[in-house]
This record gives structure tokens, sequence and C-alpha cells, in this order.
């Protein structure tokens, strides 16, 4: 390997390296890196240099190293780079490439984040040959495709062959978040992808190519709210029409029992020279078949605990390029358990699957079994190759298959065996970690005492938005929104959301809502303030979000009402730590939760805490609640039994 180049998308990644060596024996060993290699080591080390573009972000979606042209090309946001490697200084080539006129100034209208969503983010970057690339941009959610010009080897041209700018729905998403999964093949550009503006049209897309364009039919035994995640081109045999192209993928089961519809990884494949039905499935995939991929541990209570989301995946190419080694990455989705691992998987046992039986279900009240009734010809899944192409069959297409051939297919694209991996147990297991596992390299090295497998994996500092808080502030009073950024070096932007599907706005700024450095000041609040509060950081064009604070107002009308009308010498003013109705009738604490939520019992308490128990009060109304309590009973008392008695603390009255 020549060096490690390091484009960290957050100042606190991290790269782990293992070494496996023999697959077998790694248990005992296996949760140990080799080397741990912060970004700091990283700087410290003087060999990795940083770039950070030339418009002060860089927010880079997808890289190529061209090992051909000695590049590495970055698609970024708003532009495209290109690094020379051979060099200590970088000698970086910028291509400005934003959305189209008027393109991100639409997109914030119908919503989406000015801030993060609505620019042009490279997220296709494939050699197209060998002076060109192809590009793919989400261009403000309106995607668009050019051709690239690099020039001749030793040449370092870069430009945009201005004319190729088109359309490029279909070859990379709209959101530049939304995980995705592409290879160029050929001619031909195969994407995994939702291919619509609201995330609802998920499909495996072949684009450009002189074929006509081919997809999976919307239908959701097909994919059901896929994340695609790799897809790689992999022979079968030496007949190429064999070939297949193989999407890694998380959906949602359709074969998960209960209500909420699981999360599985797939491993899905479909023939390259598949050509769609005839009458049936016009262009759209007649061989589509996807299998579950397994990695599990067993647990102590004898239930697995499967590591079902899937986070990237790397094929291993061995000289033998019908089988490389699948190394995959997953994590736990589970609420109790956070843990990551790594799961190896062996071609033959992928084929074993396909070549299985099929999943089927007899109709809604039926369980999930192996189809057993007769299969069609050409086996659903397989390609038009030498096999089916005998004298007596003529199957030279997927467009002379058989309409019973297409109709299986289309009922049947899933497989009822599952993929297992190597040992049946993963190569690394990282439980409750406090950074997440995000991407693996694989790397086969010859040492003098064996083969190892170094695995590299990089990993960033976990933000969880789980980690909402909420703040209640009272109308026209005053609230604090903390937000402490790490470094003080970064810009410090305040957004608002206001309903969950609303788009979020900057704050703006004035004698009322004031920036200061631990956070946004609201000298006086009301009701129009509600929301949820953004806190992003950006630096060197790196973007966080370092808190998200949902603010709520309660009116002062609705506090009045609660302890206005019997509180004319603020005395007794409720506190939880000690709830007293006292003359009122109100159950108060029960309204305050109801204004609240019960979900929010500490931090009824906190609020309480601040705005009306503050220790002197509390002391001064002790005293007073005393000296009524002792009143009250002695005028009590005095009526049964005129006898002066000590006064005592009455417990609570809740
Ligand atoms: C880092 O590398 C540069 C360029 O080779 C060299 O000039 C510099 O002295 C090095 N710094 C350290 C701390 O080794
Ligand atoms: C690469 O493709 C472009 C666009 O089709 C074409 O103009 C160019 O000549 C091709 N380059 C080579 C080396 O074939
Ligand atoms: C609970 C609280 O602090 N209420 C205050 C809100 O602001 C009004 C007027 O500015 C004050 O009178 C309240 O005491």
């Amino acid at each position: 390997m020549k060096g490690l180049l390091c484009l960290t998308p957050t100042l606190s990644s991290l790269l782990l390296l293992f070494c496996l060596t023999d697959l077998q024996n790694v248990r005992a060993k296996m949760n140990i890196p080799r080397l741990r290699l912060s970004y700091k080591d990283l700087l410290a080390a003087n060999r990795s240099v940083m770039f950070f573009g030339h418009r002060s972000f860089l927010d880079f979606r997808s890289m190529f190293l061209d090992e051909y042209h000695d590049r590495l090309f970055i698609g970024a946001k708003d532009a495209l780079y290109s690094l020379q490697l051979d060099q200590t200084n970088i000698d970086a080539q910028e291509i400005y490439w934003p959305a189209l006129p008027g393109q991100e100034e639409e997109c914030a209208l119908k919503g989406k984040d000015p801030f993060s969503e609505c620019a042009n983010y490279v997220r296709v970057l494939h050699p197209y040959n060998r002076t060109h690339l192809l590009a793919c941009g989400t261009g403000a959610f309106q995607p668009i495709w050019a051709l690239i010009y690099v020039g001749h080897r030793g040449e370092h041209a870069f430009r945009m062959e201005v004319n190729s700018i088109q359309n490029g729905r279909g070859k990379c998403p709209h959101d530049p978040n939304r995980p995705f999964a592409s290879t160029f093949i050929g001619e031909e550009l195969y994407s995994g992808l939702t291919a619509d503006f609201l995330g609802r049209d998920p499909v495996i897309f072949r684009s450009l190519g002189s074929r006509s364009a081919m997809r999976t039919e919307l239908d959701q035994r097909m994919l059901q709210d896929p994340k695609f995640v790799a897809a790689h081109l992999i022979p079968d045999n030496v007949d190429r029409d064999n070939d297949k192209v193989y999407f890694f993928f998380t959906e949602k089961a359709m074969e998960s029992e209960g209500k909420v519809r699981a999360i599985y990884s797939r491993i899905g494949r479909i023939c390259a020279n598949d050509a769609g039905g005839q009458r049936a499935l016009v262009n759209k995939w007649s061989t589509f078949v996807k299998a579950r991929l397994i990695c599990s541990v067993p647990g102590p209570d004898g239930i697995d605990t499967y590591f079902d989301e899937l986070e990237d995946v790397f094929l291993l190419r061995t000289k033998d390029e019908k089988n490389p080694e699948i190394y995959a990455l997953f994590s736990t989705i589970s609420n109790v358990f956070q843990g990551y691992a790594v799961c190896v998987y062996h071609m033959a046992d992928i084929r074993e699957v396909f070549n299985g039986p099929y999943a089927h279900k007899e109709g809604p009240d039926y369980q999930w079994t192996a189809y057993e009734g007769k299969v069609p010809y050409p086996r659903p899944g397989s390609c038009p190759s030498k096999i089916t192409t005998q004298p007596s069959r003529l199957y030279t297409s997927t467009k002379n298959y058989p309409d019973d051939v297409l109709h299986f297919a289309r009922s049947h694209p899933l497989m009822f065996q599952s993929v297992f991996p190597i040992n049946q147990h993963p190569v690394l297991i990282k439980t409750n970690v406090q950074y997440k596992m995000t991407q693996i390299v694989v790397d086969r090295v010859e040492a003098e005492d064996s083969q190892y497998d170094v695995m590299f994996i990089g990993t960033v500092e976990e933000f969880d938005s789980a980690e909402e808080r909420v703040v209640y502030g009272t109308e026209h009073n005053s609230t604090f929104l903390e937000c402490i950024p790490k470094s003080l070096q970064a810009t410090v932007k305040w957004f608002i959301q206001r309903a969950v599907d609303d788009m979020k706005d900057e704050v703006k700024t004035d004698d009322r809502i004031i920036k200061t450095e631990h956070g946004l000041l609201f000298r006086k609040i009301y009701r129009m303030d509600e929301g949820t509060y953004y806190c992003k950081t950006m630096e060197h064009g790196f973007t966080q979000t370092v808190s998200k604070i949902s603010l709520e107002v309660i009116e002062s009308g609705q506090l009045d009402e609660i302890f206005g009308r019997d509180d004319e010498e603020h005395t007794n003013r409720p506190c939880v730590t000690q709830p007293r109705r006292l003359h009122s009738q109100k159950p108060w604490f029960k309204d305050i939760m109801q204004l609240i939520g019960y979900s929010n019992l500490h931090r009824v308490e906190e609020y309480c805490e601040r705005v009306w128990c503050n220790e002197k009060q509390r002391k001064k109304r002790k005293m007073m609640v005393n000296k009524w309590k002792y009143v009250g009973e002695v005028g009590r008392r005095a009526k049964s039994k005129p006898r002066n008695r000590t006064p005592r603390h009455i417990p609570a009255d809740t």
C-alpha cells in the first residue's frame, strides 16, 4: 500500500486497523485493533495532507482514486476537485458546478434545508473511459450528470464537457444524505436509489449505454424503503452471459412477523444481460432475486443478537474473479444494545442460497415457507446464456422467457434460505463504543509466517439527534437556549424548524433574540417562537449539529389560570418538592403535568425549581405555611377543643 490518505468528515474521526490471520482462529483476539489512528495522530505523523477545498466548505460525497492518472478526484458540494497524488503540496484543480439556476431557491421553497440540502452534492464519480469521468450531482433536489475531461495519462487536464450536462434522474439521488450505491459497467450505469423528490420511488436502475433503460417494478415485494450500500459486478463462470450485478442494501422485510416490519440486510442480484419481458415486465428486471444476509451472535439466553443494519461492504478481490471475499460491516438497530460487527461471506454460500428454494406465502393468513411447487424453466433469476440456449429451447434473451417465468419472478423475488457468514460468526464485534463504525476496507498481505487480511475501519464520533432537549419558557419572559461549540474557531448558526416537515429557517436575530457566545438569548418569548432549534457549527467546511432543543412556550394566561387567582400574596406558589394545595382547590400539579407532558417529570421539577422554588422563597414560604397551618389548626381545633397545643408540621397534602 502506498500510504494513507484521509479526508475526514469530522474532526474526531478514528481509523481502526485490525489484522486477521486464520479466520478459524480469530475469535480469541478478534477485538483488539493492531493500530488505532485518531485524526490527531494522522496529523502528527506528518504523512497526511489537509484539503478543505477552495470555497471554505468541502462537504464531499464521493471520491475516486484513479491509479491510471495518478490522481484523486473528489465530488464535493457545488464543486469537483482533482488532486495529484505524487506531490507533497496539494495542487488541486477545481470545477465549480452549482445546481441549475433557480433550483436552490425552489428546493428551499419545497421545504428542504437550504444549508445542508439545497446545493449540488456530487455523489457519483466513475471512470467513463480513458479520458473522461462520469459525474452526477443532486443539483439541489434535481439531479444532473455530466462528463468531465481529465486528459490522457500524464496530462493534468480537468474541465467539464458543458454540452454533456443532462438530467440525472435515476443516476444519482435527489437527497445528498440518503444512502445510495452505483457501479459503472461497460458503458452502463447501475444504481440503487430512490429516484424522486419525495423518496417514494425505490429502484434499481440501469441507464446510459445503447440498450433501453431498465428498472425494478414499483412493488413493495421488490424493494421496501431500501437503503443501498454497495453494487458490484461478479461473474458466475467463464460464460460472460452469466455476469450478475449484486446489490447490498437494507430494507423493511416483508417476511418479518409482527406489526412493525423489521429491517433486514439483503444481497440482491440481476443479470447484466436482463432485457426485461416482451409483454409483461417491459423494461423491468425479470431476473431480480434477493436473500437475507445474516450476521449474528448467540446470546446468553439462547436468543441470537442480530446485526441487521448494513453499514458498508468491501469486496476483497482475489485472483479468482468469480469468488471475491465479501466483508460486510453491520450495526444493530436495537435500543437496548449498541454494537457493530464484521462478517465475511463466500460467494459459494451466496450462490447456494440463490439456487435453493424461493420464499413463498400462500395468502395473508399463511406462514412463509419454502416454495415446493414446480419451478418454471428457465429458472427465475438465471440469465439467458449457453445453458438456456439449447437447440430445443432458444432462450437467447429474457424477452423470450415464457410468461410463467416472468410471473413467477414477479411473485417470488425472495429466497427462502438466508446467507450465513464464514464460521457462522462475525470476525469482529464491538459493543458500546463511543463512535460509529462507518466504512471498511480490507487489504490482504503476505507476511513471513502467513497471509493476513488487514481490516481498515473508519469511524466517526457518535452524535445522537435522540439527544434532543426540551426547554420550557413562559410567554413574555426571557429564555436561554444553550449551545457551546467544541471549537472556538467554529461559526455558529441557529436554525428553527416549526413543524416536523417544515424546512429549517435560519433564526433571525434582533433586539429581542440575541446570539451570544454560549447560546441564544430570548429577552422576551412569544408563542410564535415555539419550535425545534438546531445549533450548527461550521469549521473548514465541516458542519455539525451541536444541540437540538425543542422550545415550548407556556402561555401566561394558562399559568395565571392555574396559579394566579388565589395567589395574591405569592406565598402559595407551587413547588414540586413541596406540593401543597393550601387554599387552592385546583390540583395544580396535574394541571402543569398536562401542560408539559408526563414524560418530562424531571423537567417539571427543574422548571418549578427555577421559576418558583429558589431557596429563599422556599424558606419564606415554609415559615408562612407553618404559620398558616398553625393558625388554621388552632382555629379549627379551638372550636372543638379550646386548648392551646404545640403546633406541628402537617404532612404534605398530595
Ligand atoms: C513535515 O514534513 C515537511 C515536508 O516534508 C517538513 O518540511 C517538516 O519539517 C515536517 N515536520 C515534522 C514535524 O516532521
Ligand atoms: C470518451 O468518451 C467521450 C464522450 O463520449 C469521447 O468524446 C472521447 O473520445 C472518449 N475517449 C476515448 C479515449 O475513447
Ligand atoms: C414565571 C415568571 O417569571 N413570570 C414573569 C414573566 O414576566 C412577567 C412580566 O414580564 C412577570 O410579571 C412574571 O413574574
